[in-house]
């Protein structure tokens, strides 16, 4: 999954592809560096983000969309929690909605969009909200803590009349999580398979890599490909990256030892 921030004050990216024509470039070379998906973010969610108006949000997100659509078809996820937004996107050709709050911000307006339009939806994990996220890490277990959580999440949306084969998890890489619990999850993401359901990691260039490595946000590729290396080997389905060509590397490496058969003569 190819990231594609629309935004002004994304913590990498911001204020790189504000026009649609240059968001577009943008779409292609993702997509010509093997991106499977593209995720559209028109509100960065990075600690102390600013909210974005739902006119604002629109008016980032369908024009760009509408010039992707005009030259591919592929699965477009959209990162919003606000319903209105994602009613709008998936009526212009959007595929998957992507909510950070694991439909906590929206509840049942959003879980009725996506039950009714047969959309796939992304439960990621948070605590709180761009303002208020960091002061939630609080866990005594926070494996434990986060897979309970978003089993809550995956009930919520069941009950809601989603299928299962409509959902996939992400326990939310740098959201209400310090640097350690955010190690603690990678050590044990192999755990989050218990919950039956196609995981997602979003790693790409965060805070916690660079706390690790000293690196500025554009230096932190490495740093990324190693937690790409692991999430793969750990059993995540979807990576959600900036850099899809070099994370794309990774996966074909990775995947490429774990399918050589052993053969002893
Ligand atoms: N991380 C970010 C945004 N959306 N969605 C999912 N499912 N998982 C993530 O880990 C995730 C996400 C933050 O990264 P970015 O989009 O680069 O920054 P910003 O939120 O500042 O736009």
């Amino acid at each position: 999954m190819g990231v594609l921030n629309l935004t002004p004050d994304s913590f990498s990216d911001g204020g790189r592809y504000l026009s649609p024509a240059a968001a577009a470039e943008k779409a292609r070379t993702l997509i010509h560096e093997g991106a499977d998906i593209l995720d559209l973010g028109a509100e960065s969610t990075r600690p102390g983000a600013e909210t974005v108006t739902e006119m604002e949000e629109l008016a980032r997100v369908l024009p760009v969309l509408e010039e992707i659509r005009k030259f591919t078809n592929i699965p477009v996820s959209v990162d919003t929690t606000k319903p209105e937004v994602a009613r709008q996107c998936l009526a212009l050709g959007a595929d998957i909605i992507n909510d950070v709050s694991g439909l906590r911000d929206s509840g049942a307006a959003m879980a009725d969009l996506v039950r009714e339009t047969g959309a796939g939806l992304v439960l990621m994990h948070r605590r709180g909200n761009p303002q208020t996220m960091q002061s939630l890490a609080a866990y005594g277990d926070v494996v434990k803590e986060v897979m309970a959580e978003l089993e809550e999440d995956i009930a919520f949306a069941l009950d809601r009349g989603i299928s299962r084969d409509q959902l996939v998890i992400d326990p939310g890489l740098g959201f209400a999580k310090t640097t350690e619990q955010n190690l603690e999850i990678l050590q044990s993401l192999e755990r989050f398979q218990e919950l039956r359901l196609p995981v997602l990691a979003g790693p790409s260039r965060k805070s916690f890599i660079g706390k690790i490595t000293g690196r500025e946000v554009m230096e932190r590729e490495f740093g990324t490909a190693a937690v790409c290396a692991v999430a793969v080997i750990k059993g995540v389905q979807v990576l959600r990256v900036h850099d899809a060509g070099k994370m794309g590397d990774v996966v074909k490496i990775v995947e490429a030892i774990q399918g050589v058969k052993h053969v002893r003569t």
